[in-house]
């Protein structure tokens, strides 16, 4: 049960938070901290009380499994017990350890003094969850640091390092050693030295000669980084009552923006995305302590683009990786490419030096497969074939040592198959990167029929260990991702067939949230590689989603996208910029009359359901063959791996939104007219007819 843990020392009350996994601030704990506050307040042998949080972290913020509640925003709310905390005529002190964010901070933002452990992270990462600060944090974090920085920590949603919190005001002192005993011993000072209790409120020396342009200013800003999303604006509108309204009011103003961010679409779908992000890391039948190999050090095969941003990762995460490459002049290119990228996040100010020399000196490169021997586990990323693949394989099985991860990065070959080159197939599993494999965040993690559960458990716990989202997902042509993918793009490529640019598609995408329509991004990808797959499946006529004339004309011309200046665009030197090329539509155009369509019209409406409906539609036969755990798994794989608007909380989550019958109805009707690829999965006209969605699975 949610409580507070009471203890006295000294004349000080302590007050430890305990309601695992993070302190959320639920009904029972709130009541709880309010019953004990005021029964120290009242007690004249309490002289100060300390604020403290039990086990990981001081706090986590409200307990989001309470926000579906409807009655959630009524009653005894987190403000009213703020409220209380502030006007405490004894000092309270919060001491922070681990995290505290969200009401966390604003619990900490409402006591009069805060202490932190160093390594503590502070944040308000409300606006993630479509949400804003709703328990006065928009009113106070300014008051204590000022608004510029306040708007940085709202509306980035971040968390910040003590370190730098306490050089901005919002930290009073950083404690090493014992918190709570430094806590009590800071608090026992302050009640001696009998000043009155500082409140944040009541502050105003941080934001006195602030103008009122600082917000449109900030505004201009932003809009890049929250297109399509309402929670950063909702967050500035709601600081921006610091300048124009008395405190209460201002308070009572973000509460009602706040309530109101909570009954949105978009922050129903981003708290989906938070949870189903977590659920992803449990696997059904590899409980949480099926035993994991401690992963100390790596090998990856290959040194390409894939292979290079693999490497990056362990090294970032403090493991060492040594890069095996069949030549030195292979290993030389990767390793400048390496260079190249760390160089690059260093002049932008986003790593220094002497981190990147640290990383840098983590990797090391070797022409003999011997090398990857001591590796607790080898990711192969070598180029997408499978004889060469099964040689690699056969190799590791004979170099690696016995207990090591044998790992593959293919997004599209069959990891049985693979596990089969080896004496140890229990060890190998598929490990699907995403490019630029250093900045994705997904890993598909590709269950084989033999790999073992402690292979698993490693795999999911490496991914959390060097910051990625691991989704596990089962054997089939591309996995989740790129199967839903085929989907997806094969209608795109239908869609200009018939009479639709690929400017026009792009943008319907582009306006949808996504960072890029399929045409742009297949231009940044390489058309040679569609081209590579679509020919290994030699697939003829027009009844599979790996037959696409006008792509396969454009490769022949050897345009294959950026990095040879044209593809489904055509570019300028030095500029990514896709523009749009009278010779592509000219082609467009003569492909389809080969094709023998006579060219239509079509609406913007119809390109965003012809591309989404049939990606969801494979990834209810995913659901079906098992191939993904839970729908959300797929939400999760989408949004990380393909850009998948997170405000629409995923495909899947999208789906139920629209309606299942909705889509259903959709892809009858584009069956009857296109043919058998857009046949409706049986799961989703069961669910149609069931009235039931995903989630109920
Ligand atoms: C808010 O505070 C609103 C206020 O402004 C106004 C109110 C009036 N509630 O991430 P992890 C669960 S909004 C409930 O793996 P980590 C999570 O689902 C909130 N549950 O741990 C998981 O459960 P399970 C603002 C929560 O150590 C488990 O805890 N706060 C909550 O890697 C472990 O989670 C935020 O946005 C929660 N608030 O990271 C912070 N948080 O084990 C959201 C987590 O069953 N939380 N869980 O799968 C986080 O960012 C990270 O969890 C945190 C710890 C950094 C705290």
């Amino acid at each position: 049960m949610a409580g507070v843990r009471h203890e006295r020392r000294d004349g000080v009350a302590v007050l430890t938070l305990d309601n695992p996994p993070v302190n959320g601030l639920a009904l029972a704990l709130r009541a709880s901290i309010a019953e004990h506050l005021e029964a120290d307040l009242a007690d004249p042998e309490v002289r100060a009380i300390v604020i403290a949080g039990a086990g990981r972290m001081f706090c986590g913020g409200a307990d989001m499994r309470e926000f579906g509640d409807p009655t959630y925003a009524e009653g005894s709310t987190l403000p009213d017990l703020i409220d209380l905390i502030e006007s405490a005529p004894k000092p309270v002190i919060a001491a922070m350890h681990g995290v505290a964010a969200g009401g966390g901070l604003e619990l900490a933002l409402g006591c009069h003094h805060r202490l932190a452990a160093p390594g503590t992270r502070l944040g308000q990462p409300e606006v993630t969850l479509g949400i804003i600060p709703g328990a006065g944090g928009t009113q106070r974090l300014p008051r204590l640091i000022g608004i510029e920085p306040a708007l940085d920590i709202i509306v980035g949603g971040a968390l910040i390092p003590a370190e730098r919190a306490h050089a901005q005001g919002l930290v009073d002192e950083l404690v090493d050693g014992d918190l709570v005993a430094g806590a009590v011993a800071f608090a026992g000072k302050v009640a001696a030295a009998g000043t009155a209790p500082r409140r944040t409120r009541d502050l105003d020396d941080k934001i006195a000669a602030a103008k009122p342009e600082v917000f449109a200013d900030f505004r201009k800003g932003m809009a890049r980084r929250a297109r399509g999303l309402k929670a950063p604006y909702a967050c500035v509108d709601a600081i921006e009552g610091l300048l124009t309204l008395p405190f209460a009011e201002a308070l009572a103003r973000e509460r009602r923006i706040f309530v109101e961010c909570l009954a949105s679409e978009q922050s129903k779908a981003l708290r989906h995305v938070f949870f189903a992000e977590r659920q992803a890391a449990k696997v059904p039948d590899v409980p949480a302590d099926t035993p994991a190999r401690s992963i100390e050090a790596a090998a990856v095969i290959g040194c390409g683009t894939m292979g290079g941003g693999i490497a990056m990762n362990f090294a970032n995460a403090g493991i060492p990786v040594r890069v095996i490459e069949a030549e030195e002049l292979a290993l030389a290119r990767g390793r400048a490419i390496i260079e190249r990228n760390y160089a690059s996040t260093v002049s932008k100010g986003r790593l220094s030096q002497a981190e990147m020399d640290a990383r840098l000196g983590r990797i090391t490169g070797s022409t003999s497969f011997e090398d990857a021997g001591d590796a607790d586990i080898v990711i192969e990323a070598v180029f997408e074939d499978m004889a060469l693949k099964m040689d690699v394989f056969a190799r590791l099985d004979k170099t690696c040592k016995a207990d090591a991860v044998l790992a593959t990065n293919t997004s599209t070959l069959d990891v049985n198959e693979i596990a089969a080159a080896t004496t140890r197939p229990e060890a190998v599993i598929g490990t699907h990167f995403f490019s630029p494999a250093n900045v994705m965040r997904l890993m598909e993690n590709v269950r084989g029929d033999k790999t073992s559960h402690e292979t698993i458990a490693t795999v999911m716990k490496l991914s959390k260990k060097i910051g990625k989202v691991g989704v596990l997902v089962g054997v089939c042509d591309g996995f989740v991702g790129n199967r839903m993918l085929y989907a997806y793009t094969h209608q795109a490529h239908s869609l200009v067939e018939e009479g639709a640019l690929p400017q026009q598609v792009d943008k319907v995408i582009y306006d949808f949230g996504f960072p890029m329509g399929p045409f742009a991004m297949h231009d940044m990808a390489g058309l040679d590689v569609g081209w590579r797959v679509r020919k290994a499946h030699g697939a003829s006529g027009r009844d599979s989603v790996h037959v696409s004339p006008i792509a396969d004309r454009i490769c022949e011309m050897g345009r294959f996208g950026q990095k040879t200046g044209a593809g489904w665009y055509r570019y300028e030197p030095g500029n990514r910029t896709p523009l749009a090329d009278p010779e592509i539509e000219a082609l467009i155009v003569s492909v389809s009359g080969e094709l023998g369509i006579s060219r239509r019209e079509i609406g913007d409406e119809e390109i965003l359901e012809r591309c989404l409906y049939p990606l969801i539609n494979e990834g209810a036969k995913i659901l079906e063959e098992g191939i993904a755990l839970r729908a959300g798994d797929i939400d999760v794989v989408w949004i990380y791996g393909y850009g998948f608007p997170r405000q629409h909380g995923g495909p899947m989550f999208y789906a139920e939104r629209v309606g299942l019958e909705t889509i259903h109805d959709a892809m009858s009707r584009l069956y009857d007219t296109h043919g058998r690829l857009l046949q409706p999965a049986p799961l989703l006209a069961r669910l149609a007819k069931e009235g039931t969605g995903f989630a109920d699975l």
